[in-house]
């Protein structure tokens, strides 16, 4: 792994750990092939250390199994029953550990990240170090910003929203599609924008049986098509790579670094979107990140339209290497009346978002926000 100087031994015994779930108004409905949210809804785990540190994860999972299998549900009863147990009393010397801790545990990868990531900010804070220095990322001032567009209600409707991020600056347009919603948004969106780097996502709203339709996206230069087909099904992305040009992105399909494996070596994607909630965490994020490189795959990092607290453990995880495209990560203002966090996530004018070189996550976390927004709340101890 690159960038790993030698991290200052530090052990941290788990002493607490608290699931809330929040919710939170979003600024706008956002829609997909697989439904429409109005408000976020996620769960956040925080993990204490015996000396009085406190680390944060947010949870990717939703309230429905619509995106990928695991629910806020799901995630709280394998929290509650089986990760809790396994890290409480437990010292650890290093946020990788969690690894080994985990691997009994098959799947349930939103559930794992959420207490992972907890602990890698735990130990940025412990270290005194920023997230990206404890996650062996480049000491880069800035990433590049991309903007995910949900389903409209109008073409005109999308058109106005395109305009609107373009001119904030996002270096990356990705506009949602599915059935009945897609070549012709994307012929209006080019008419009017001849040279933005645009790309679309079906979150796996087409078959092969759509491969002639979905060769029709060739000839619109788009930078990729995101998980045309089944969340689960590698093999038929791998045929449908073969009979159309426009680059396949997988998302869904891509849990492990093993399906990351599995995905290259068949051609099933040539881009491969990352999400560390989905993977099962940051070590997962960056152990694909590695694979990838070697296989020349090129990586991006994805959104799942987090709070600030989430956004920002993206931010850190894009300064990895391979991280070479903008990512689904965009300003906290895009979505959020009042983020969780202080400042909020902003993207300048050039699509840049600077990256915090404080402990840990590097903004503040605004506790009474979080208090406000707090619908459950479940405590463990030693
Ligand atoms: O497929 O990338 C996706 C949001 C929820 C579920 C799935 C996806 C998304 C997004 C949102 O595209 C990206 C963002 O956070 O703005
Ligand atoms: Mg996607």
């Amino acid at each position: 792994m690159p960038g790993f100087g030698p991290a200052p031994l530090v052990k941290l015994r788990i002493v607490r750990i608290e699931v809330r779930h929040l919710k939170m108004p979003l600024r706008f409905r956002f829609e997909t092939s697989f439904g429409a949210v109005t408000e976020k809804s996620f769960l956040l785990a925080e993990v204490f250390s015996s000396d009085g540190a406190r680390g944060v994860g947010e949870c990717v999972a939703e309230d429905h199994p619509y995106y990928l299998p695991e629910t806020n549900g799901t995630v709280s009863h394998v929290i509650r029953d089986f990760l809790a147990p396994l890290v409480l009393g437990r010292v650890f010397e290093s946020p990788v550990e969690t690894d080994a801790v985990f691997a009994g545990i098959r799947g349930h990868e939103m559930a794992k990240a959420s207490i992972e990531m907890a602990i890698w900010d735990l130990f940025a804070q412990a270290r005194g170090e920023s997230l990206t220095s404890t996650l062996g990322g480049l000491a880069k001032e800035t990433i590049p910003a991309g903007v995910s567009i949900g389903l409209q209600e109008s073409e005109k409707a999308l058109l106005e929203r395109v305009r609107l991020e373009v001119a904030a600056g996002y270096q990356r347009i990705k506009i949602k599609i599915k059935p009945g919603q897609d070549i012709g948004l994307v012929k209006a969106v080019r008419k009017e924008f001849r040279e933005i780097r645009l790309m679309v996502d079906a979150n796996s709203a087409y078959t092969l049986a759509d491969a002639e339709a979905l060769r029709a996206f060739d000839e619109f230069d788009l930078m990729m098509i995101e998980q045309p087909l089944g969340w689960n099904d590698i093999i038929q992305h791998g045929r449908l790579q073969k009979l159309i040009q426009t680059p396949i992105c997988l998302d869904e399909s891509i849990t492990s670094e093993a399906a990351a494996q599995s995905a290259m070596s068949i051609g099933a994607c040539r881009i491969i979107n990352i999400k560390a909630g989905r993977v099962g965490g940051l070590l997962n994020s960056r152990r694909i990140q590695a694979a990838c490189a070697e296989s020349g795959v090129p990586v991006w990092c994805g959104g799942m339209l987090e709070s600030g607290i989430g956004r920002l453990a993206n931010v850190h995880l894009q300064t990895l290497p391979g991280f070479s495209l903008p990512g689904d990560t965009s300003a906290s203002a895009r979505y959020f009346e009042e983020d969780l966090i202080e400042p909020g996530v902003t993207v300048d004018t050039a699509g840049l978002i600077r990256v915090p070189k404080g402990p840990g996550l590097g903004h503040e976390i605004v506790w009474s926000r979080v208090d406000r927004a707090t619908v459950h709340r479940e405590v463990w101890t030693i």
